[in-house]
């Protein structure tokens, strides 16, 4: 289904006039504090976040899968939900496939569709996590680490693979996560394991266009919960350092252990030219798959006060593939991104607002009270009525998840789809 523009600015037209007495409020006031509120309304407009193809089904735990009723069951249908939230939100104007997964069969169709929704493909994401169905050698004991050569053959031929079919679709990086590592004290050689998984990580470096980036995601457990072989960023930036430079790290909020200050790691890459990637999600024990800043909106904004300011200061990071990384049990899936996708933009709007100039003197003179007070005053500022001046500017809806009920989306879906429609995937 398609999103009726007019039914859209019907709705919007309803809200209006609160909506500008809200913004009007908020933009006298921040203006009088100095800070340019159209300025901040373009840049969250810019702001685009990649939509992964397997966030549109509902997911699962180790336990169970219950689905969600109207999924979508082709990746024509997913690149169709991709498009609903982007028109109700104006922030989702990318997709990120997963291959095999979603293999396009018509790649010219796949493209008009996308475009006339507005969308763009993202980086492609590699799977030697699991085996295919006919797949020769089997990754139950790893992929581009494995103790065998032949399975690292197959995990190097399977990515660059996959990087033939992004090309295709105009992608221009690669995510590489490996599950690989082990569940039992020796049972690998990490030396052994880290030599080869750097040894096929060159290989795939290697053969990628030079206009593509790779990124490399790091995870201290599970599947394997004794060892993986990427644990933490560390060992990611010495891989990405060893394939060359646009090889680059990639942070997901979900990958650390708890109260691990990833806005530290966030800086810390930035500075060394490295952040390639950025994943949400949230949790509250480990990688829980949560909707974004459901949990800790607090540490959100935290890390956005360092993407921000590495973004203003640090030209030699490469651009950022953003992307929300998250599989969902309990909600609608497309409600629970409408919901990430805000609380993405409310933590970048508030991390907007920080008065830097201010927070670098109380920095200089070890005013730490002062420092607090800068950064609490702009997460304290409710930032909603500027996210929705974007995305009425843009086109989108004033309130999306409102707008996303009243225009009884998911009903459509079921009705289309019907009700046993399942997402491909896992
Ligand atoms: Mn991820």
């Amino acid at each position: 289904m398609k999103l009726h523009k007019e039914k859209l600015n019907n709705i919007n037209d309803e809200h209006k006039i609160q909506h500008s007495r809200n913004f009007d409020f908020l933009a006298e006031r921040l203006t009088k504090k100095g800070i340019e509120v159209e300025t901040i309304v373009s840049s969250l407009s810019e702001f685009q976040v990649a939509v992964p193809s397997w966030a549109l089904g509902a997911g699962g735990t180790r336990f169970a899968r219950f689905s969600y009723q109207g999924e979508p069951s082709s990746l024509e249908q997913k690149i169709d939900d991709v498009g609903i939230l982007h028109a109700l939100t104006q922030t989702a104007g990318a997709i990120s496939l997963h291959i095999p997964w979603d293999i396009p069969k018509d790649y010219t169709a796949i493209l008009e569709r996308a475009n006339a929704l507005g969308l763009k493909f993202d980086a492609v994401n590699s799977n030697t996590f699991q085996d295919q169905i006919n797949q020769e050698k089997s990754y139950k004991y790893g992929s581009l680490g494995h103790i065998n050569k032949d399975v690292r053959a197959q995990a190097v031929a399977h990515n660059m693979e996959v990087v033939k079919i992004g090309e295709r679709l105009g992608s221009k990086s690669l995510t590489v996560w490996l599950a690989d590592g082990s569940s039992f004290p020796g049972q690998n050689n990490f030396q052994d394991a880290l030599a080869n998984t750097e040894d096929s990580l060159k290989k795939i470096y290697n053969d990628l266009p030079l206009d593509w980036k790779l990124l490399i995601e790091y995870k201290p457990y599970e599947p394997n919960f004794y060892s993986t072989i990427i644990q933490d960023w560390g060992t990611s930036f010495m891989l990405a350092n060893s394939c060359g430079e646009r090889a680059t790290t990639l942070v997901d909020l979900g990958h650390h252990l708890p109260n691990t200050n990833i806005e530290q790691i966030v800086s810390t890459l930035m500075w060394k030219g490295k952040l390639g990637g950025f994943h949400f999600n949230d949790s509250k024990y480990g990688d829980d798959d949560l909707t974004v800043g459901s949990i800790k909106p607090y540490a959100l904004f935290l890390i956005f006060n360092e993407l921000v300011y590495g973004m203003q200061n640090n030209p030699q990071n490469p651009e950022l593939s953003w992307m929300i990384d998250a599989s969902h049990n309990l909600k609608d899936p497309l409600e629970d991104l409408i919901q990430s996708l805000e609380a993405i933009q409310e933590a970048y709007a508030k991390a907007l607002l920080i008065d830097q100039k201010a927070l670098k003197e109380a920095q200089a003179i070890n005013d730490v009270t002062a420092c607090q007070e800068i950064l609490q005053t702009a997460y304290r500022t409710d930032v909603r009525p500027l996210l929705a001046e974007a995305r009425l500017k843009t086109g989108g809806a004033l309130d999306p998840i409102k707008s996303y009920r009243k225009l009884k989306v998911r009903d459509h879906l079921v009705k289309e789809r019907g009700a046993a429609s399942k997402a491909s995937g896992l």
